[in-house]
């Protein structure tokens, strides 16, 4: 039964602190991947599921940011690992990086809560969450209201082509350093060396400003359009929260509306995606996720027709798996390059999340069916090849199994 398979690398991967996002290639506690976890979790076992979320607040910094990677363990065989991160004022105790992720962190609890709820946890982390909320206003918001990025790490889809043109001006010289990102995943399958040249050497610039550099001066820094998305949605979710331990929410809701404000001027009518601040990013999928904060957008018809079209993003009879993170037929598609082609599953459930609320059933339950065909057919991998299905990158992936738990109850 894939429900128990999908339980059973969760366990795995649990190390008893944190749930690794898999076995070998990621050590170290993840901050989307420890939401998507939460978000499965919650339908096995909400207490380990609020352990998790424990978990990754006790890497919160004293200004507020939640970071992308917490390092539980003392020397992960990760680089860059805590050693090349540093310490700085304002770090817990515990080595983290000194960037953040999408925050889903509100999102998930919220689901948690209404699968398990629990009044005394949520009184304990809501705060910290608000807190993090607060970070992202407070030091990255642009003029045009999107929220910044200053790493492509903290995008989630590090390697997508959304960010190449702002990454060409990064200059790679200076950075030298090992891939132990390949030991265990093949070379075609992750970054090229000229991209991961550029994330250290954005690393060791941010590092040098104590991770506290003004968004003006940054090497790197874009409006990144889906983790604005994800913001404002966790913000609307926060603010329920907040109502659920009896407080006013109406100043996250502010802010989520703010946030949706600054996405609907990024919307472009004529190519029909978001576009992100500051670059001249091309269609991917990453243009389209931000329906998922505004679900009555007249672009959920653009969404739906991507999804349908066997030549961008849609299955084709030689490639059923969808969608692909690039459209097919541009240039800088790679079906088995990270974030440049293959099928996700956390992009698919964000996806399918995304046409439910945004009233299209149909291609909701086609697209939860497909992908956990696709899971059930060739494993629990961190990635697809969309024409084959064959697995990619991590074998026994975390978000995998726990967002296909979360699929299985709603498909
Ligand atoms: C990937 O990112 C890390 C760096 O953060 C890596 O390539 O080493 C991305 O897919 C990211 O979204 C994800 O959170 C992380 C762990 O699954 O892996």
């Amino acid at each position: 039964m894939l429900a128990v398979a999908a339980a059973d690398v969760l366990a795995a991967n649990d190390t008893g602190v944190y749930v690794k996002p898999g076995p070998r290639q990621y050590p170290g506690q993840w901050n989307w991947d420890a939401a998507f976890v939460v978000i499965g979790l919650a339908h096995l076992d909400p207490t380990r599921a609020r352990q998790e979320v424990r978990a990754l607040l006790s890497g919160q910094w004293a200004d507020g940011m939640v970071p992308h990677i917490v390092f539980h363990d003392a020397e992960p065989q990760y680089f860059p690992g805590p050693e090349a991160w540093g310490r700085t004022s304002g770090m817990p105790a515990t080595a983290t990086t000194g960037i953040t992720q999408p925050p889903l962190l509100a999102t998930a609890v919220e689901r948690l809560d209404r699968l398990s709820p629990d009044p005394a946890f949520l009184a304990e982390v809501v705060p910290a969450i608000e807190q993090w909320h607060r970070w992202f206003h407070l030091h990255r918001r642009r003029t045009d209201g999107l929220v910044a990025i200053l790493h492509p790490w903290e995008s989630g889809m590090d390697n997508s082509p959304r960010f190449d043109a702002a990454l060409a001006g990064v200059p790679t010289a200076a950075a030298s350093f090992r891939r132990e990102d390949r030991t265990h995943v093949a070379e075609d399958q992750r970054p090229t060396d000229r991209d991961y040249a550029a994330y250290i050497s954005i690393l060791e610039q941010l590092r040098a400003g104590g991770y506290r550099s003004e968004m003006d001066g940054a090497t790197f820094q874009v409006g990144d359009v889906f983790l604005t998305a994800v913001l404002a949605k966790a913000e609307r979710d926060l603010a329920l929260l907040w109502n659920k331990v009896g407080r006013d929410g109406s100043r996250a809701l502010g802010r989520a509306q703010a946030l949706e404000r600054a996405l609907l001027a990024a919307w472009e009518t004529k190519m029909g995606f978001f576009r992100d601040g500051g670059i001249d990013s091309p269609h991917t999928i990453g243009g389209l996720l931000p329906l998922f904060a505004l679900p009555r957008h007249p672009g959920m018809a653009k969404l739906a027709d991507a999804l349908d079209d066997p030549a961008t993003y849609g299955p084709a009879a030689n490639a059923p798996w969808y969608p692909t993170g690039i459209p097919k037929n541009s240039l800088e598609f790679d079906r088995r390059r990270y974030w440049r082609g293959p099928v996700w599953v956390n992009i698919n459930w964000l996806l399918a999340e995304t046409l439910e609320q945004g009233g299209k059933l149909e291609a909701a339950r086609r697209l939860r069916v497909t992908t956990v065909d696709m899971v059930a057919q060739n494993g629990f991998w961190e990635y697809y090849d969309p024409f084959t299905g064959q697995g990619l990158g991590s074998e026994s992936f975390s978000w995998t199994a726990a967002l296909v738990v979360d699929l299985l109850a709603t498909a």
